[in-house]
């Protein structure tokens, strides 16, 4: 098993010169566990290089869009579904940062989810699949504050339909300030992937 701090100093090197095969080696190299974290922390660390004008826009934009592709070749969907769940979705609400959605959809799969992925939505549309889909558990990914405050909107909308949805929030705005989710009427604030998990879960067990 390699080091964290080693896998991270790889796709680092390999996602800012865009060499495609090598971030995949890297990422077929790390344990299951491990690719999260690995991603995450490997994502900060070239945002980090964006802030101080080390790394170029178009480097942090390529490396974002390598692991979203990559995603889909490790992390294969668990054929062995939890038994009993309500309908779910998962959407980036506003903004356009989708890579963290994209890791809890594909580890919540692998973990024997079945939800839908709505991709990129504005709140209208997003209420309106909400209704038309009956979904029960509504995870919305935001990166940006002013995304984040539509949460709220979007809170607003589903009650004035008369529906009732679990709403769980996650992203920088939100790990940023803790009771965030709260101000904005979301029932759950999930820091990863594995918090989704355990989050959902415990939604599932009061709705029984
Ligand atoms: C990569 C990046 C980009 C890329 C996005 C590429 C892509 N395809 O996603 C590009 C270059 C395009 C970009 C553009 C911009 N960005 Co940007 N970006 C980032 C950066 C550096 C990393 C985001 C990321 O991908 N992280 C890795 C992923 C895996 O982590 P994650 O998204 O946080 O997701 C994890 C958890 O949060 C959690 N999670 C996420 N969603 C959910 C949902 C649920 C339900 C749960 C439970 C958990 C959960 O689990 C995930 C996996 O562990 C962040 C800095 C940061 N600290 O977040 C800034 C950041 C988000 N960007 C920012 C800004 C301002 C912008 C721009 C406006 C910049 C500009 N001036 O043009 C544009 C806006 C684009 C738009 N309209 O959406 C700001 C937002 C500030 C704010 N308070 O609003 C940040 C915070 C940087 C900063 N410090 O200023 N960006």
């Amino acid at each position: 098993m390699q080091e964290l701090n080693t896998l991270i100093a790889s796709l680092e090197q390999a996602l800012l010169s865009l060499d495609r095969l090598k971030a995949q080696e890297v990422l077929q190299s790390a344990l299951t566990g491990q690719v999260e974290p690995l991603i995450v922390a490997t994502l900060e660390k070239i945002g980090e290089g964006w802030e101080t004008g080390d790394v170029a826009l178009s480097q942090i934009y390529m490396s974002g869009r390598i692991c979203e592709d990559l995603l889909n070749t490790i992390l294969e969907p668990n054929n062995e579904a939890i038994a009993e769940q309500p309908k779910m979705a998962i959407a980036e609400l506003h903004d356009y940062h989708l890579l963290g959605k994209r890791i809890v959809y594909s580890i919540m799969r692998a973990s024997g989810f079945d939800l839908l992925d709505y991709g990129q939505k504005e709140v209208d549309e997003l209420v309106e699949l909400v209704q038309k889909n009956e979904i029960k558990i509504l995870l919305i990914s935001t990166l940006m504050l002013p995304s984040a405050l539509k949460v709220k909107e979007v809170r607003a909308k589903l009650e004035l339909r008369g529906l009732d949805v679990k709403i769980v929030v996650g992203g920088a705005p939100f790990r940023f300030d803790e009771q965030l989710y709260k101000d904005v009427d979301a029932d759950a604030m999930g820091k990863s992937a594995s918090d989704a998990i355990k989050i959902v879960k415990t939604m599932i067990e009061e709705q029984k």
